[in-house]
């Protein structure tokens, strides 16, 4: 029970935590190929069994720690051969229950692939094993950067995060992962290696598969290595936090500085109930005086930025940060929000978004809409205005038993939008695919599904077939 007295919603139909037996003799082939001490069981893969938020419990067989893309594919066929599913997992730090084994799966932890190769100066590119953290990558060159940033960065790892297509703070500037994506080496449930990884920026020699296995949560195949294109990184960057009197507002100015603002990488969203959690439990003294109803978040970089964003920003009250400490200060405020909710209770993370027209009366209306459906639920909205993204963070007072997605996913469906913007589907919202896919979508995603995995082991819980 968490503190508000209600259970944790991974109590849920799709968290059975099943206990599988693997068939005998298995574990001792495991040990095989990747020796006995990457193959844990018991207590020492119950950490694999639950991701960060507490959410999500689930209970692995075994966790299989292999070193290598020869040794995952292996692994893989030997549990094809046995029929024993699956779950890839990266640095854990999903929000959708997506890479831990709540059906009883076997745990691929990719994180020994940590190889990250010499950066290549000629095409800005680098290629990266699946347990490089995204840091990592980041840090890779002095004078370039990686295009995808997000709070978790230093865990975060490389296949994770082409898997779940991650988005985070400067997509409106570089897109999501599959945007940075120019190759992929990958192994199919039955151990065949695909490797596309030359990095050419101009490839039409057929169907682009290392697209489609970026936002495949893990069902395709094992992403073993990505070929990524690094951004030049940002000179003079400036950040300010504007306040603001609502979503309209937010919504109002995001928009002015995509148009004026040449330099801008980050627009993001929070409210004044999400930093007073921040206030009260993380200590973070309030960035403005006196408070406002909301806040926009603009980052811009390049000569001008400055200039721009003050345009921008006008006469309302802001806080404006030009060194790295004074800066990380400002992101503070912002990248913490997906803590603030935890320090109520377990949170429910629901991550949408809508077309351009729709979002403030998305971020205006979200709340009545849960308000609804549970009158005591705590509500606490955030995210990435430019993207038509809202992150709905909250924490029931009445039993978690799918009520707030209903009310939530059903209200975002009506204004055209998507009940998955950037965390995926995973086992937390498998069951309302339906209202944003059609049959006949599913019922392809479910043939592209058998012909990449046909043992039908990877990942059998996730974007179900
Ligand atoms: C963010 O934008 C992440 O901070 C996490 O996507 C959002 O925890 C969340 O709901
Ligand atoms: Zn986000």
């Amino acid at each position: 029970m968490n503190r508000r007295g209600v259970a944790p919603y991974h109590r849920q139909p799709w968290g059975d935590a099943l206990t599988v037996e693997l068939p005998a003799g298995l574990l001792r082939e495991f040990v095989a190929v990747v020796g006995e001490s990457h193959v844990l069981t018991g207590d020492a893969a119950a950490g694999y069994a639950v991701d960060w938020t507490g959410g999500f419990t689930g209970q692995a067989p075994a966790v299989l720690r292999p070193r290598d893309t020869a040794e995952v594919a292996a692994l893989l066929t030997l549990c094809a051969e046995a029929g024993v599913a699956v779950v890839p997992q990266g640095g854990n730090t999903g929000l959708v229950g997506g890479g831990v084994p709540l059906h009883g799966e076997v745990v691929l932890s990719l994180a020994r692939l940590d190889r990250l190769g010499p950066v290549d100066a000629d095409a800005g590119q680098v290629s990266a094993g699946a347990g490089v953290s995204l840091q990592q990558v980041a840090d890779a060159d002095p004078g370039l950067d990686l295009g995808v940033f997000i709070a978790s960065r230093a865990s975060a790892t490389v296949g994770g995060a082409v898997a779940t297509n991650a988005g985070g703070l400067r997509v409106l500037r570089h897109g999501p992962m599959r945007a940075q994506l120019r190759g992929i080496e990958a192994v199919l449930s039955g151990g065949t290696v695909l490797s596309h990884m030359a990095g050419l920026v101009k490839d039409n020699t057929g169907y682009d598969y290392p697209s489609l296995l970026a936002g495949s949560e893990g069902t395709l195949a094992v992403i073993t290595a990505a070929r990524l294109q690094l951004v030049p990184r940002m000179t003079d960057p400036v950040t300010v936090i504007a306040g603001v009197d609502g979503p309209g507002e937010a919504h109002a100015l995001a928009h002015q500085a995509v148009r004026e603002a040449g330099g801008l990488v980050s627009a993001e969203f929070f409210t004044q109930a999400g930093l007073d959690l921040l206030t009260e439990h993380a200590r973070l003294a309030p960035p403005l005086r006196p408070p406002a109803p909301a806040y926009l978040l603009l980052e811009a970089a390049g000569p001008g930025a400055a200039e721009e964003l003050a345009a921008v920003a006008g006469d309302r009250p802001a806080a404006v940060g030009t060194g790295a400490a004074e800066r990380a200060r400002l992101w503070a405020y912002r990248e913490r929000h997906p803590e603030a909710a935890g320090f109520v209770g377990v949170p429910l993370k629901l991550d949408v978004s809508v077309p351009a027209a729709q979002w403030v009366r998305l971020a205006s209306e979200v709340a009545g809409v849960v308000a609804e459906a549970d009158p005591g639920a705590l509500v606490i909205t955030y995210g990435h205005v430019a993207d038509g993204n809202l992150h709905v963070n909250l924490v029931p007072a009445t039993a978690a038993d799918g009520r707030h997605q209903d009310a939530v996913f059903s209200f975002v469906a009506s204004l055209g939008g998507s009940i998955s913007a950037e965390h995926g589907i995973g086992a937390l919202k498998a069951p309302w695919l339906p209202l944003v896919r059609s049959d006949a979508e599913r019922a392809l995603f479910a043939r592209v599904r058998a012909a990449f995995d046909p043992a039908g082991i990877l990942n059998p819980h996730v974007l179900p077939r």
